[in-house]
């Protein structure tokens, strides 16, 4: 018998049901011995996550930088649900079940309504967005991401003219995140983040589902997460299941846990250090040394620094 590997497994469209029973009932007749670890980890998991993405449209926000190796994205986490080491998410995140999932998109808006992952594939074409992520730990890294602008999915539900931000909520479940307990991880849980209506809609916020022409592995947010390239890597919120539009500046984890080093715009900033460490260098992984210089703004300045015209950026940071 010839049996494949399930990394060389490629679907010709992304249904993730459909693709989880037909996986079960071509699994059930191997013997288990012949099946990946990954695989048999995490049926669940994996019914989401590692499911190729076909025909990802090319998009000129890419950067042409050296990617990072999937290797290095997947195994270099923060996601702190899933424990506060950087090699904790990619073990103790396998078994998150992705599947079923909704995003309940709502707050100020005309038309209110949550959207199963299904209706998220199809909102609009998913495009292929290689940025770079800057961590304020100071370690960077190039991701291919594959997503579309939040701008799309917002538009769906019509913000009223009271909406002035967006609120983000993470999921949050101590069944299947024992370790998301604020006096184990040092932060509230749920995770909750934020940016205002014009950042968010900046055509640069990515809505990603994927990254490497796969939909996202658990440890990197699946089902669904932001992607917000200009700001600090903690404003990409992973794995949501909120999308609130509201009239003021709502709370941000990470300024609730320590505001005077995490401010609520977080732009990626060499010339400001609110945090104790200096912000001018970068470690590019896998490096180990601070190998790049950081660009305000992460290097998207051309883009994103009109939405902060007239704005103290020592102040506001
Ligand atoms: N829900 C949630 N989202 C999160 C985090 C987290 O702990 N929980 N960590 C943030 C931080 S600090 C960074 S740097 C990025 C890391 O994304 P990556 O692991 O995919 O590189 O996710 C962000 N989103
Ligand atoms: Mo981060």
């Amino acid at each position: 018998m010839l049996i494949k590997k399930p990394e060389d497994i490629r679907y010709s469209e992304v249904t993730p049901k459909s693709i989880y029973w037909n996986r079960r009932k071509f699994l059930a007749g191997i013997p288990a011995a012949f099946l990946a670890g990954r695989e048999l980890l995490s049926p669940s998991a994996r019914a989401w996550a590692g499911t190729k993405l076909n025909n990802l449209v090319k998009s000129p926000f890419s950067t042409t930088e050296t990617q990072n190796t999937y290797n290095d994205v997947t195994h270099y986490n923060n996601f702190y649900e899933f424990g506060t080491q950087k090699d904790q998410p990619a073990k103790y995140a396998q078994n998150f079940k992705t599947d079923p999932w909704t995003v309940s998109v709502e707050g100020e808006v005309a038309k209110p309504r949550k959207f199963s992952m299904d209706e998220i594939l199809k909102l609009a074409p998913i495009e292929e967005r290689i940025y770079r992520h800057r961590c304020v730990e100071a370690w960077s890294i190039v991701v291919p991401w594959a997503g579309y602008s939040l701008s799309a999915l917002l538009k769906q539900v019509e913000p009223t003219s009271k909406a002035k931000y967006v609120a983000f909520e993470s999921y949050w479940d101590l069944k299947q995140m024992p370790m998301a307990r604020p006096e184990q991880a040092g932060i509230k849980f749920p995770y909750v983040e934020g940016l205002r209506l014009d950042e968010a809609m900046h055509p640069l916020a990515l809505l990603s589902v994927g990254m490497y022409g796969e939909t996202l592995p658990p440890q990197d947010g699946a089902p669904v997460r932001m992607v917000v390239p200009w700001k600090y890597g903690f404003k990409s919120i992973k794995s949501i299941v909120k999308i609130k539009l509201v009239a003021s500046e709502p709370s941000t984890t990470w300024k609730m846990s320590v505001p005077e080093w995490y401010g609520f715009y977080s732009n990626v900033n060499p010339n400001v250090n609110p945090v104790r460490w200096n912000q001018k260098m970068e470690r590019r992984l896998p490096s180990f040394f601070q190998n790049h210089p950081t660009q305000i703004f992460n290097g998207y300045g051309d883009q994103v620094a009109s939405l902060y015209a007239g704005m103290d950026l020592k102040k506001l940071y």
